[in-house]
């Protein structure tokens, strides 16, 4: 399977397709990646990434994201950010430096005022009415992702150019000041356009532990067709953290060779995923998981139906 675009969960559908448009009228990847996510952040009815998105154990929205461009492997990233209404926007103007790329909570969000992005407030009454009715007395060590939030990350390839944006609100109830894998460069994802670009979606902590997007990119890198390399980078980090004794969390994650090839892997039992094909159509696909043996479907209108994540 080939695309322009590849993007985690059914919610980016709408995002890819605008990204597509944007390829059709001669716009950059960077352009695409760009709309895909703001879309993304936009919609008020997805509970993981930006307005929307689910608050922290104090009740308050913190917002990662993160932008890396393959050509220059320059790596943007904004962490433990409130009220700004397009973190992804503030990730990609990063990426463009040398230094001070990487910027946390107070300082990025002074940061995004100086360079006028707008700020608005994110919590909606529909998160807030899910943080109310949300015991607080919560097992801050059994957080787990998925619970109707899940990361936004888009991949994209044009021309010899590789890239991709991640975008989150985290894991509901975290603790204040808690950053996950997304603003982690190699963890939340990581694009070398030599090679190809991957993203993760899932427990931070966990995909942190394996610096899973830089293992796949690895592996493409070294000749591991990209949907085997997806399999094998999870597969294995998985097993290494049971050697340890730990029950891994949910994990996902997506890829896209240098050949515009993709793949998707996931210790779920589905992870639904789109794909903006290099004949302009959009397409909703997931990986299925049964018992470790990964495929691949094109879910039916029933299936779709039937699922119940974002
Ligand atoms: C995090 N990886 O903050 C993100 C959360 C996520 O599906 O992907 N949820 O750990």
């Amino acid at each position: 399977m080939e695309g322009y675009l590849i993007a985690t969960w059914k919610m980016a559908f709408e995002g890819v397709k605008k990204g597509q448009d944007l390829i059709r009228q001669g716009g950059t990847i960077h352009k695409a990646i760009m709309e895909a996510v703001k879309t993304v952040e936009d919609d008020p009815s997805y509970h993981s990434v930006g307005y929307g998105g689910l608050p922290n154990l104090e009740g308050e929205v913190e917002l990662d994201a993160a932008y890396m461009d393959g050509d220059t492997l320059g790596f943007g990233a904004i962490m433990g950010v409130k009220n700004l209404k397009n973190p992804i926007e503030v990730a990609y103007d990063l990426c463009h430096y040398k230094r001070n790329c990487v910027l946390a909570a107070a300082g990025a969000e002074a940061y995004a005022r100086k360079g006028g992005y707008p700020f608005s407030p994110m919590l909606t009454e529909e998160a807030e009415e899910r943080y109310k009715a949300q015991e607080k007395n919560v097992d801050t060590e059994k957080l787990e992702a998925y619970g109707g939030h899940d990361t936004v990350c888009i991949i994209g390839r044009l021309g010899d150019t590789s890239a991709c944006g991640v975008s989150t609100s985290g894991l509901f109830m975290k603790l204040p000041g808690r950053v996950g894998d997304s603003p982690i460069i190699g963890s939340g994802c990581y694009a070398d356009s030599e090679v190809g670009a991957a993203a993760a979606t899932g427990v931070g902590e966990d995909i942190m532990k394996g610096c899973l997007s830089f293992a796949i990119v690895e592996k493409i890198r070294a000749g591991i067709p990209v949907q085997q390399a997806c399999e094998q980078a999870l597969g294995e980090h998985i097993a290494r953290l049971e050697r340890s004794g730990h029950k891994p969390g949910s994990m996902s994650v997506i890829a896209m060779d240098r050949d515009h090839h993709v793949g998707a892997a996931t210790n779920k039992k589905a992870f639904p995923f789109v794909v903006g094909t290099m004949d302009g159509e959009t397409v909703l696909f997931a990986a299925v998981n049964e018992g470790g043996n990964m495929s691949v479907i094109c879910p039916d209108e029933a299936w779709i139906q039937a699922y119940q994540g974002d």
